[in-house]
């Protein structure tokens, strides 16, 4: 098969760059590891920014969104005394959307046919070959048959686990990874939520997040021991250690129910400094990784592919190579900023085994400071909206 542009991975990132690409014409194939089932029963993300928003509005693709998402114009930090407000809406004008992360890709997914964006799933073995020349191939088995694409651009959508990034030498790229001593444990219930707006607590237990999918779904986390086992945790545990780190005003709101999902994720930071190699180009989480403290994961990935879609588009439309060579530092820059805001969030809201009384100290007077302090605060709002691309 021939193609203008191959692209691993059919997650948020490989989606979305495949619409961007289709609806400017250009040829596109998407090659999926995984079931579509698998990728869309995957629990992630909840929070969109404005990025993610409007290139749903871009594509025409987000009449769902707008009719089931909910918009918030705040979130709360809990320091086990008070909620801290940041109104992100009066500090920056711009509100975050809540809508899961499944939810935008089964949109996604649901228009390929009708765009012309084909998604191949099921493709094992999938292997990069000649990404320094200009005519790379990738190469896949399906069903026991060998096949082979060959295109102009691959794009390496696959995530942290996936093959792209091996497909660049460790000796053209530089990474940066800083791994947390702990990850979060998560639960999806049917149930109200038990706020209106999202609640961060750091609680002397440890982290607890109050999230939502919608007025009837819930999504909770607590932060566990790294090395924690989901099977030691019961629903009812987990309820009562949500109570208990949320505190008395969220607990007193807080609906149980039976666990939809309930998994543990590890939290790491990661940075892989080279997101364009000859013609395979990186984006979403293959090139980098958040703690989802600051939910910046999947609407990162979504920056990477508003840049990478505008370097491809200029390339097809008129071979325009600086953009093509531009894309990894442009898309590095907001990378790295984003990187900073989850990982100053997580030091701030979580409890790391190592700190001492001091370190506690530092967390204490941080949310003093931000309770009391509107340019503390308007710093965290502008980040958590997403700083302009
Ligand atoms: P994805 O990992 O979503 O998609 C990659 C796709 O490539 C997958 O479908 C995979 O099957 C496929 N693939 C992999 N290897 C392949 C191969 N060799 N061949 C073909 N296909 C291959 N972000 C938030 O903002 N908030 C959260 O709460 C949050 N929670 C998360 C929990 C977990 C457990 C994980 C892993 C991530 C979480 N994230 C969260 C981040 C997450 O949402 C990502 O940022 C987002 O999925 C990134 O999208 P993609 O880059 O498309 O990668
Ligand atoms: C979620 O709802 O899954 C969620 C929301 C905000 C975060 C992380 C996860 O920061």
């Amino acid at each position: 098969m021939k193609t203008q542009v191959a692209i691993i991975g059919a997650g948020p990132a490989g989606l979305m760059l495949g619409h961007l690409l289709r609806a400017q014409g250009i040829e596109v194939v998407i090659v999926e590891r995984a079931t579509a089932d698998y990728v869309l029963g995957r629990i992630r993300a909840g929070v969109l920014e404005r990025t993610t928003t409007d290139l749903m509005d871009q594509l025409g693709l987000s009449a769902r969104m707008h009719a089931e998402g909910l918009l918030h114009d705040g979130f709360n930090l809990a320091d086990g005394e008070r909620l801290i407000r940041i109104d992100i809406g009066a500090l920056t004008g711009r509100p975050v959307m809540v809508y899961g992360q499944t939810e935008i890709t089964r949109d996604l997914m649901d228009a390929a046919p009708d765009r012309g964006l084909e998604i191949i799933y099921e493709a094992s073995d999938v292997a990069l070959h000649d990404v320094e020349t200009d005519a790379p191939y990738l190469t896949y088995n399906r069903d026991g048959v060998a096949h082979r694409i060959d295109a102009q651009f691959l794009c390496g959508c696959d995530g942290y686990h996936g093959a792209s990034r091996l497909a660049i030498p460790e000796s053209a790229a530089k990474a940066y990874e800083k791994i947390y001593p702990f990850g979060w444990l998560g639960i999806l219930a049917d149930v109200p939520p038990c706020n209106h707006e999202l609640i961060y607590a750091n609680h002397e237990r440890g982290f607890a997040l109050a999230s939502m999918r919608s007025e009837k779904r819930s999504r909770y986390y607590i932060q566990v021991p790294s090395d924690e086992a989901v099977e030691r945790w019961s629903d009812d545990r987990l309820w009562d250690e949500l109570a208990i780190r949320l505190g008395p005003e969220a607990a007193a709101h807080m609906t149980r129910g039976p666990a939809l999902e309930k998994s543990i994720a590890p939290l790491r930071s990661f940075v892989f400094e080279r997101m364009r190699h000859g013609r395979l180009m990186l984006a979403g989480d293959s090139a980098h990784i958040v703690p989802p403290t600051g939910a910046k994961g999947l609407n990162l990935a979504m920056s990477d592919v508003h840049y990478l879609s505008q370097s491809l588009i200029a390339w097809f439309t008129r071979r325009d190579a600086d953009a093509v060579a531009n894309y990894s530092n442009k898309a590095l820059a907001r990378v790295w900023k984003a990187e900073r805001f989850s990982w100053q969030l997580t030091k701030l809201m979580h409890r790391f085994p190592d700190d001492d009384s001091f370190d506690r100290r530092m967390q204490i007077a941080e949310l003093d400071y931000i309770a009391n302090s509107i340019a503390a605060q308007t710093a965290i709002a502008e980040n958590y909206v997403g700083l302009p691309l």
